[in-house]
This record gives C-alpha cells, sequence and structure tokens, in this order.
C-alpha cells in the first residue's frame, strides 16, 4: 500500500477511520447494514495532500461528475466491502480517492496498482450529493448511505410514498424529529441501486435537507462529520420505530398536532 495514503500510519487518515469504525459499528448493531449493505463518503480535500504524479494509481472512470468536485479528496468505502469489517480491516474497506481534475475518473491513492478496488457502487450518488453541497458552501462533508428496517417499510406503504405525508407521520411520532430536522426529510421515488438515475432523484429530494428516503432501499444523509450525519438517521428511524409500535400493539399512533409542532418551531427558533 503506498504509504502516504495509509489509514494505518497517517494521523489524519487514522483518525477517519477510528470514526468511521465507531459509525459503521452502530449501523451494523442496529441492524440496518446486511451484508455489505450501505455506503460512504467524506469530503478530505485539504486535510491530506494531493499527490503531485499520478502514474502510480489505478484510474476508474466516472460516468458524471460535478466541475466543482475536480482535485478533490474524499474517503469512500470499497464496493463489495462489509461496513461490519472496517473497524477491523481498514486496507481492504477504505479508499482515499480524488477526482481527476479533468473529471474523466479518480484515482485510488491508498491502494497499489493493480489491486481492483473501486469506490462505493453509490458512488454517482454520494457525488452528486457532495457536488450540492460544495455548491451551496455547505460545511456539511460526510455522506452515509445505510438500511434503516423500519423507514424501509414506510416507503413501502402506499400512505407515506410522498414527501409530505412521510414528513407528517414523522413529525408526529417524536419531538426531536422536529427539533433535529426542521425542514424534514425528502422522499425520492424508487431508482435502480447504483444509477445515475438514483443519483439525480437524490440529489432533487435532498436540496434544502439533511437526509432523504430512498423508496423501498434506504435513506442518504448528510452530516459536518461522520457523527451528525448517523444522528440524523437515528432520530427519524426512532420516529419510525415508534410508529410501527403503536401499530403492532393494535393502536393507531396519535401524533403530535399542528400547534404542538408549531410550539417546538417557536422554542427552537426554526425558520
Ligand atoms: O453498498 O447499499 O445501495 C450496497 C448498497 C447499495
Ligand atoms: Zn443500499
Amino acid at each position: 500500500m503506498p504509504k502516504q495514503y495509509s489509514f494505518k500510519t497517517d494521523k489524519v487518515l487514522k483518525r477517519y477511520w477510528e470514526d468511521i469504525s465507531e459509525v459503521t459499528q452502530y449501523l451494523w448493531q442496529k441492524g440496518w447494514a446486511e451484508r455489505n449493505a450501505g455506503n460512504l463518503s467524506i469530503d478530505i480535500t485539504g486535510e491530506v495532500a494531493a499527490p503531485k504524479e499520478f502514474s502510480q494509481y489505478m484510474k476508474y472512470p466516472l460516468q458524471k461528475c460535478g466541475k466543482n468536485l475536480a482535485g478533490r479528496l474524499f474517503i469512500t468505502t470499497i464496493t463489495g466491502a462489509r461496513l461490519r469489517d472496517i473497524a477491523k480491516d481498514r486496507e481492504n474497506t477504505l479508499l482515499v480517492v480524488m477526482i481527476a481534475k479533468d473529471l474523466s475518473g479518480y484515482y485510488v491513492l491508498n491502494v497499489k496498482k493493480g489491486a481492483a478496488k473501486k469506490a462505493t457502487s453509490e458512488f454517482p450518488s454520494h457525488l452528486m450529493v457532495h457536488g450540492m453541497l460544495r455548491a451551496s458552501n455547505s460545511p456539511k462533508r460526510a455522506v452515509i448511505h445505510t438500511h434503516p428496517n423500519n423507514l424501509i417499510a414506510l416507503s413501502q406503504m402506499k400512505e407515506f410514498k410522498n414527501e409530505a405525508k412521510l414528513n407528517a407521520v414523522l413529525f408526529g411520532m417524536h419531538p426531536e424529529v422536529r427539533v433535529v430536522l426542521p425542514k424534514g426529510v425528502g422522499f425520492a421515488p424508487y431508482r435502480c441501486p447504483g444509477s445515475l438515475d438514483l443519483a439525480e432523484a437524490t440529489i432533487g429530494s435532498l436540496k434544502g435537507k439533511s437526509i432523504t428516503v430512498w423508496e423501498k432501499h434506504g435513506v442518504v444523509s448528510a452530516g459536518v462529520d461522520i457523527f451528525e450525519s448517523f444522528d440524523f438517521i437515528d432520530t427519524i428511524a426512532k420516529a419510525a420505530d415508534i410508529y410501527f409500535l403503536c401499530k403492532m400493539a393494535g393502536e393507531e399512533p396519535e401524533g403530535l398536532s399542528g400547534a404542538q409542532l408549531k410550539e417546538i418551531d417557536g422554542a427552537f427558533g426554526n425558520s
């Protein structure tokens, strides 16, 4: 492994690995990361030096990538890697990649040339989200995709397959949803995993928000760091859990009233 970008020897990268290990263990323990499910990316541009010469690195083509990502560096999960393995095997689960200046592809900086290790299958979605974040000068740099059971279940139900109804049920189940995510969640209609279509549906639904639900598939969350990104998911997953706990008890949850939500907005300064 090229030494400069090692998650073992580089202090900055090691620190990221520690944080990523912690959060991916949570995802696994929550039951949201079966097999190789889920993936993540963090924009680390400026935190580790970019290489000047690229001949020693493997390059993979990119279908589509925003101009504002040219030359930027990211940590991403490797396609097919198990999130639960990151804590014990950083070298076969995480990549450091740099987007080529001409956007023709991305270089893999931490793996020997020839070792076929590509970025996550959902890289198109991750890149589009990062492009959108940079375009709006957002401080957010950490994107997580995972499969929270009860949010996926909600997105399977006719009743909740639109943004307004999904937000209404989630806001109603717990006051923290309104506190933590006053703009609510997005809703991206079903598209094939890994596709550019899904990436476009993702940014279409994520505008102005921190998290979106992929119909019948999972969520994509963007936070200032991986912990915030996780917290957004955890907050709405709890709301979905509460909804189903009531249903399993044979009851229809009452939900918070409009007046109660308004009161929260006033108390927490939500605009
Ligand atoms: O990384 O979750 O959506 C595997 C997936 C694809
Ligand atoms: Zn997925």
